[in-house]
């Protein structure tokens, strides 16, 4: 952004206000995808009761709306029942419905459902980006890995070759989580049909996740340690964003100094500004890598904010902090895969951690086809067909 551009709009420059930028945008945007998704419920779900006048609505609730009706898969996009045709589609949400990983507040096996309820009340349109996810992209849920309670390894095979499977595919890979746990398996995942590419890894969390094991397993405190042994994914390029506080156990910290991992704390973001920060992370995380996958664990948000979560640590970020910094490193970066974690339902008020989760999942999106990432005219490069099943160390 320029300096210009982000000078606020005097009276007599109106026009020059992102408000105003939004109102042109809406204009361009294409209402094709509207118009068929209210035929195929006509035709679907049967022309409405003689008393209603808006022609448009049908019987039986087939698309966006009433917001309150409907399946609730993620953002009412299609349930994809044969996984085998999700690559026909730009985006495939999976839940990973996980929690055997927690040490403290369980409950993010709800995760998945907890993020597609409230995920029913937004539209797919985005005013200050302009953009209308069902007008430019395909999207489809596939619903969840099948993962093992009371066993993070099986639940781990189970969600590597899930992941890869979707990555694999061309579809853009977006899980629900689950604890973070998961972030050592959904990146294998992806590491298996990298060949001898790499990816970054960027991190937003109030916790450093790189301890080797916790309560004698490879808890949700451990995902980084295990993933940054793969040769596909370099320490030096993980960046951990608004660690902080009285819950970063003193082994992670060790590792991380012996590591290298690239550590910004919140103030360390505030002092620096969002735009610097964001640029920290592009640099770390691109530094001779291929791709950058973005873990984002709700908890690197104020906890006044994200009730809903395994290990709430007051003195985050600010929800308008990390979606600034996910809108600068989504836009900046070729973005392989995001993975969204710790949203724990039961422990969630008026859906307000889900919601948050929702937000950070569709501005990616916005995010990836602002940038032209989405739609994917061929798959990208660094997709290797083959699968190497042997990227990490046997673990016992
Ligand atoms: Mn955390």
């Amino acid at each position: 952004m320029t300096e210009e551009s982000r000078t606020p709009a005097s009276s007599s420059d109106s026009a020059a206000t992102e408000a105003n930028q939004a109102l042109a945008k809406e204009a361009q945007l294409p209402l094709t995808g509207w118009q068929q998704e209210v035929s195929q419920g006509l035709e679907f779900g049967l022309e409405a009761a003689e008393s209603i006048r808006d022609r448009s609505i049908s019987t039986f609730s087939r698309g966006e709306l009433p917001h309150f009706a409907g399946i609730n898969t993620f953002l009412k996009a299609p349930y994809i029942e044969d996984v085998r045709k999700v690559g026909n589609y730009d985006v495939a949400i999976v839940g990973v419905p996980h929690d055997s990983g927690t040490t403290y507040r369980p409950g993010t096996r709800f995760g998945p459902q907890g993020i597609r309820r409230i995920s029913a009340l937004y539209t797919p349109y985005n005013f200050e980006l302009g953009v209308d996810l069902r007008e430019q992209i395909t999207l489809c849920d596939v619903g969840d890995i099948f993962t093992i309670p009371a066993n993070n390894e099986k639940s781990f095979d189970q969600i590597s070759k899930g992941i890869a499977h979707i990555f694999s595919s061309g579809a853009f890979p977006i899980i629900l989580g689950g604890d973070h746990s998961i972030g050592f398996p959904t990146v294998r995942g992806i590491c298996r049909h990298l060949g001898d590419k790499k990816v970054g890894i960027i991190h937003f969390d109030r916790h450093v996740d790189t301890q080797e094991t916790d309560l004698d397993e490879r808890m949700h405190t451990c995902p980084w340690f295990h993933a940054t042994n793969m040769a596909n994914a370099p320490a030096k390029n993980l960046v951990q964003l608004g660690i902080g506080g009285w819950q970063v156990p003193r082994q992670g910290v060790k590792v991380c100094r012996e590591r290298a991992t690239n550590i910004l704390t919140v103030t360390d973001i505030m002092e620096m500004g969002l735009d610097a920060a964001a640029d920290f992370a592009l640099e770390k995380a691109l530094d001779g890598t291929d791709c950058v996958w973005i873990s984002f664990d709700i908890d690197c948000i104020d906890a006044g904010f994200v009730p809903g979560t395994g290990w709430p640590e007051p003195g985050g970020l600010l929800p308008r902090e990390a979606l600034y910094l996910l809108k600068k490193i989504v836009q900046n970066a070729p973005i392989c895969g995001l993975e969204v974690v710790e949203v724990s339902p039961p422990y969630d008020v008026s859906d307000m951690t889900a919601l948050m989760a929702t937000r950070v999942i569709c501005d990616t999106m916005a995010h990836l086809v602002v940038s032209g990432q989405l739609p994917r005219s061929e798959k990208p490069a660094y997709i290797q067909a083959e699968a190497n099943m042997n990227v990490d160390q046997r673990w016992s």
